[in-house]
């Protein structure tokens, strides 16, 4: 009996891979139709609307954990918000409808629609507030590199367990003047710095594959949110992440615990930030390195998604034409 329930359960499981993206889809073409608009928000609401449109038709009780917002700061895809028809498993949902809404408002490339779900309470609840990250692909040693480390010690012992010289190591890093220390620390140590405008999930999905990508590491403060993403990503397809959140006033000390969240400043590994397996999928806006963005022709329109599922660590890339562009 007990195995037939298990067997149902992955079962279920395999299919939500192809269901959710249909859900990243479908945020994507809506986002897309506003691609350089200028309209940062209007992207983002059409992208939220077509993806909660999407998760209400999946056979899920799924409860939003990473969102739009809290309740009272976000109409829809807010956290708390209870998904899908009910009748399936219970499970959470961490969502960015529109990763990179700038990329997407000017047309640059590297905007996305995201989303990973996984068991009920599996995924860190994480507050709207920055986080420091530290992500490198697989392959290494356990905490080759650390968070606390500075940022030259991190590449020295990355080039080192890659048996490489720090110049052939490349960190990719927001481009943002809080982060003006460490791209110069990470040079002075030799390695090159890639730097990027907005789009952190990517930037930590790149080191999973740095004989593709060019990327070996992953470093910087970004949004916390992005972060939980970015570890169930890493989760399905291996390497390693330490982030912390970066609680510095009251107001974030109060957002954060009441999140559930009793450590803030403790350091979170993947396994922290996504406790179980996980789904994972990300379709692009915009043609980026990562995924092609939408096109549009007459009777067609084409979309990229990657989907990854943690219980095998199979990647997909699906390539899509739909047909009844009508329904988008
Ligand atoms: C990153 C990046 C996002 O926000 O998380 C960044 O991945 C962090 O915030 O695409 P700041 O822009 O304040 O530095 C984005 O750029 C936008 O959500």
């Amino acid at each position: 009996m007990a195995s037939i329930a298990v067997r149902q359960t992955s079962m279920i499981e395999r299919i939500f891979s192809i269901e959710i993206a249909r859900v990243t889809e479908r945020a994507a073409v809506a986002a897309a139709r506003l691609r350089g608009r200028g309209a940062e928000k209007k992207s983002d609401q059409a992208a939220v609307d077509a993806m909660r449109r999407e998760l209400g038709n999946l056979p899920i009780d799924g409860t939003v954990v990473i969102g739009e917002g809290e309740m009272d700061e976000a109409p829809m895809l807010f956290i708390g918000e209870r998904l899908g028809t009910k009748f399936g498993p219970k499970v959470d949902i961490a969502v960015d409808p529109l990763e990179g809404t700038t990329l997407c408002a000017k047309n640059m490339p590297g905007a996305i629609a995201t989303l990973a779900m996984a068991d009920e309470g599996a995924l860190l609840h994480a507050p709207d507030i920055y986080m420091d990250k530290i992500a490198i692909g697989p392959g290494y040693p356990k905490d080759v590199v650390d968070l606390d480390a500075p940022g030259d010690e991190n590449i020295r012992s990355l080039a080192k367990a890659k048996g490489v010289k720090p110049e052939a190591i490349t960190a990719m890093i927001l481009d943002r003047p809080r982060h003006a220390e460490l791209i110069a620390a990470v040079r002075k140590a030799g390695a090159a710095v890639s730097l990027i405008t907005d789009g952190d999930i990517a930037g930590v999905i790149h080191t999973a594959r740095p004989d593709r990508t060019g990327i070996d590491i992953y470093l910087g403060i970004g949004g916390a949110p992005e972060g939980v993403l970015a570890a169930a990503a890493l989760r399905c397809i291996g390497g390693q992440m330490q982030t912390r959140l970066i609680v510095d006033t009251d107001e974030k000390r109060e957002r954060t615990a009441r999140m559930g969240i009793k450590e803030p400043r403790k350091k979170y590994r993947i396994e922290d930030m996504v406790r179980g397996d996980c789904l994972f999928a990300a379709t692009g806006v915009t043609d980026g390195p990562m995924l092609s963005g939408v096109k549009f022709d007459k009777s067609v329109i084409e979309t990229e998604t990657v989907v990854m599922r943690s219980v095998t660590g199979t990647v997909r890339w699906i390539r899509a034409e739909h047909r009844r562009v009508d329904k988008f």
